[in-house]
């Protein structure tokens, strides 16, 4: 997987040289590119941003810099783009998304209006005020052949931006990583980095821990506590179960821990179960912690 990073502080990501994210670049499993944004100024003052059109606090991204840094990486040529956002004449041909045309008439493309895109190039640009990205978002990522990061700084970065990529044909994505605010991009990458490349095939020790972890597969839900020897430390023991030797005491002691936790912490991830997946014994423990399921997804009963 080929990743490129723009920003302003390129050095900030010299921390992935170290860990599994640099042995994994030693292995050829990824090669990454820091770019500092400032190299496509032209004036001597390197500036990068520009005061808010229409007014208010801080500062902008400047569309012109950012759009000479990602022509030359994406191996685009400048275009106009007329006011339905799309752009005129030919080239930049090679970003066009797939036309789907010949499956449009499938019931399983039908419903979806979006271009399919076929993750050779993915550009992504960190935006607090952008949908959340998900393990599925990482998950999908991982099969990228390039990712593109850019990383605003300020008060963010004009909008024609993405927008102008996306005329281009190329998969432009916007993710926040949570519900604060963060300086800059640069940590938000280094988070979404991080979730994407660990799942690259290789890149970890054991890929089985994968499997078990919160958020993967087709259901997301918080994973059960662990615990290691020995089985009594300073007065506190461990669930007796787990000592029994019973695999399948095991596995439901910790698969009813962790529906239990997902209630408690987060029922969000609970509402989006899908109900016929479930297997009987999930059921009833959902019921007996005050969800209904026999419609698609659970849903919470009045607990007074
Ligand atoms: Cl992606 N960027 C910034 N600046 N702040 C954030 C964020 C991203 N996600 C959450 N907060």
């Amino acid at each position: 997987m080929q990743i490129d990073i723009v920003s302003v502080f390129p050095e900030y990501f010299d921390v992935l040289n170290l860990s599994l994210f640099g042995k994994a670049q030693s292995k050829g499993l990824v090669s990454v590119h820091a770019h500092n944004l400032r190299d496509w100024t032209h004036d001597v003052h390197h500036s990068v941003d520009d005061t808010p059109v229409g007014g208010g606090a801080g500062m902008v991204m400047k569309p012109e810099v950012w759009a000479e840094c990602l022509d030359d990486l994406l191996g685009l040529e400048p275009r106009e783009v007329n006011a339905d956002g799309e752009s005129d004449g030919t080239g930049n041909a090679e970003h066009q998304p797939a036309s789907d045309s010949a499956s449009a008439d499938t019931a399983s493309d039908s419903d979806s209006q979006a271009p399919v895109h076929n993750l050779d190039t993915v550009l992504i640009f960190p935006n607090p005020s952008a949908p959340l990205f998900t393990q599925r978002d990482a998950t999908e990522l991982s099969h990228a052949k390039r990712l593109m990061f850019g990383c605003g700084r300020y008060e963010g970065y004009d909008a024609r931006i993405p927008e102008y990529y996306r005329a281009q044909g190329v998969d432009v994505r916007e993710y926040s990583i949570g519900d604060y605010v963060l300086n800059g991009g640069e940590v938000a990458v280094s988070v979404m980095l991080e979730a994407i490349t660990r799942l690259l095939p290789g890149f970890m020790g054991n890929p089985e821990s994968i499997v078990e972890e919160s958020y993967t597969g087709s259901e997301a839900l918080l994973e059960h506590r662990q615990y290691t020897r020995p089985a009594v430390w300073r007065g506190m023991g461990v669930p007796d179960v787990l000592l029994s030797g019973d695999h399948g005491k095991v596995d439901r002691f910790r698969r009813d821990e962790a529906l239990a936790r997902t209630d408690a912490i987060r029922p969000d991830l609970i509402e989006q179960l899908d109900c016929a997946q479930l297997s009987k014994a999930d059921r009833k423990t959902l019921m007996a912690l005050g969800w209904e399921v026999s419609a698609e997804h659970p849903r919470r009963l009045n607990r007074e």
